[in-house]
């Protein structure tokens, strides 16, 4: 295979690990734990993984060097760094006996579940070292919950010896982690599982974990370009870009970004729905930005738009709730099934609430057709199709031309649109995500030669230099709670959505005003792999606060 000059010296980069992890090491227990809510429930449901203690890996003389046999799954959307996590536990199962193997599931928990994997070797995986992307074994988006499933998956491991799984996933792969953890204990099957924390959006973090894979990679990817659409913005002085970012749910992306770039205006959805902002308070609190640089003779600017708002904006969450009902049969729970277009969506306004039915009027005919109409496998409307940069500011140009009437507004406005997910989320990890990923994975290998099973790898302290940071493993039932998911009370990591009361949140709300009004760009630049630390090294903005660093 050809490769770019950076892919050829990239390739022989060599993560760093944490002192500890540079030699044997043994483990430190912390005390027992507790789930973070309804204790009891979830005692109940994983009574042989709960209460674990959190630990710590500390050096030791000597430690366990019995050969293992290990599997491997990538679960999800890509993430920056998959491939490190999997070199890394690699070379640690390798380093703990050169006899033990490492088996690759493909693409995704489906892989198990159809007992198709690769057996990886030193040539299969130097190929990937320290790039971006999922393609070593290919990652999906099944779901690991099923007990025939987990039935199926014991077969193809006990096939291959595998003694421990290793599941690299968001906080549903994880919750899946957990209960296949419990039931393999629960049959006395041998095998242990652990979990890696991985999602570009940033949601999967808590006390234990300081932040998901991907994430510092991602963001950095997405301000780069960002800061070059404002350096040509602020050239060209004639457009408002407006520039949706990717992040299924929380705004961790778009704060980030914002955090980096210093943009005119960036929306947060969990701030949305707490101060109960309607579609329209939205749309006039963009046009007032976009009036007031009007003002100042500056007719352009930049917009952030995380990818979950519309769901955050309560009315629409209020509505959507309501269509994904509606268009439910009760009694088959399948997807109800219309003779065309006109007839569902007749079907729609004649069982919604007057309420929702005055929000659906509300929007623009093609986005009230699209909620109507568009569905995914599971029935649910595609929130994701919906083009929210291309939504808004032809909502906004709607407001202005009224402000221009009545004589508030007198300025142009030319607008662009984009959206960055796609371009950001397999690119080669930052030296951050490069050195966290091998930790991830080596750590992973000795939870599992120390007979760990339902934790998560974690490794901490990592906005010193890597030397310092502290390995070791979290009980995955500690991070959990019950919530309804589809209908039913299920137990699941709590997603971290972005805390208003939260550092990054804080200093972006008090800054925000003065890069709404002037022209405060930074322009980061593209991600650097060699050259001065503080160039190379950074992390995220947001863990950087988050630790009042
Ligand atoms: P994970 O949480 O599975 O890591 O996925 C994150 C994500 O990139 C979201 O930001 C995005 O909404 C979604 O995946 C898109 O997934 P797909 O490409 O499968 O539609």
């Amino acid at each position: 295979m050809e490769k770019s000059a950076l892919q050829i010296a990239r390739a022989a980069y060599q993560p760093k690990l944490p002192k500890a992890l540079q030699g044997p090491v043994k483990v430190k227990e912390g005390a027992a734990t507790q789930s973070v809510g309804n204790q009891d429930e979830i005692k109940a449901l994983f009574p042989n993984t709960y209460g674990m203690p959190v630990v710590e890996f500390v050096s030791a003389e000597s430690e366990n060097k019995e050969a293992v046999n290990v599997g491997i799954i990538l679960s999800g959307g890509q993430a920056p760094g998959g491939h490190n996590v999997i070199s890394g536990l690699y070379d640690g199962v390798k380093s703990l006996n050169k006899d033990s193997k490492l088996y690759g599931f493909l693409m995704g928990p489906g892989g198990l579940v159809d007992h198709k994997y690769v057996e990886f070797t030193d040539e299969f995986i130097d190929e990937y070292r320290n790039t971006g992307g999922f393609d070593i074994i290919g990652s999906g988006r099944t779901k690991l919950e099923k007990e025939a499933q987990f039935e199926s998956g014991i077969e193809i491991l006990r096939k291959l010896g595998i003694k421990a799984l290793v599941i690299i996933g968001g906080d549903d792969s994880n919750t899946n982690a957990c209960v296949l953890a419990e039931y393999y204990a629960a049959k006395n099957y041998g095998v242990q599982v652990i979990g890696c924390p991985k999602t570009i959006d940033g949601d999967l973090k808590n006390e234990q974990i300081e932040t998901s894979f991907g994430f510092d990679t991602a963001c950095k990817t997405y301000s780069e370009l960002i800061g070059n659409i404002q350096r040509d913005c602020n050239s060209a002085r004639k457009y408002w870009h407006f520039i949706k970012l990717m992040g299924r749910s929380a705004s961790h992306i778009a704060l980030e970004c914002a955090l980096q770039t210093q943009p005119n205006v960036c929306l947060i959805s969990e701030e949305v729905e707490a101060k109960q902002m309607s579609l329209d308070d939205v749309v006039a609190y963009i046009a007032k930005a976009v009036a007031d640089r009007a003002a100042d003779g500056n007719n352009f600017g930049t917009v952030l738009i995380p990818e979950g708002l519309i769901e955050f904006i309560p009315a629409i969450k209020r509505l959507i709730a309501q269509l994904n009902e509606v268009l439910t049969d009760p009694t088959t729970g399948e997807p109800r099934e219309f003779a065309n277009a006109d007839e569902q969506i007749a079907f729609v306004k004649g069982n919604i609430t007057a309420e929702n039915l005055a929000v659906l009027e509300s929007l623009p005919a093609d986005v009230a057709r699209q909620l109507c109409l568009d569905r995914d496998p599971h029935g649910n409307v595609q929130v994701s199709l919906i083009e929210t940069e291309k939504l808004l500011s032809r909502m906004v140009a709607a407001k202005l031309a009224e402000w221009k009437k009545e004589g508030k507004y007198n300025g142009k406005f030319g607008t662009q649109h984009h959206f960055f997910g796609y371009e950001g989320r397999c690119a080669a990890p930052s030296n951050y995500d490069a050195d966290y990923c091998y930790s991830l994975g080596y750590n992973a290998s000795r939870l599992i030669a120390n007979g760990k099973t339902g934790y998560m790898s974690i490794i901490k302290n990592t906005t010193a230099p890597a030397a310092e940071w502290i390995a070791g493993g979290v009980p995955i039932t500690m991070m959990m709670n019950i919530e309804r998911r589809n209908g039913a009370n299920k137990p699941v990591i709590r997603k971290a959505l972005v805390e208003l009361e939260g550092a990054p949140f804080k200093y972006f709300a008090s800054k925000r005003e003065q890069w709404a009004r002037e022209t405060s760009y930074v322009y980061p630049g593209p991600i650097q792999y060699f050259g001065p630390t503080e160039v190379c090294d950074q992390c995220t903005k947001t863990l950087t606060l988050e630790q009042g660093k």
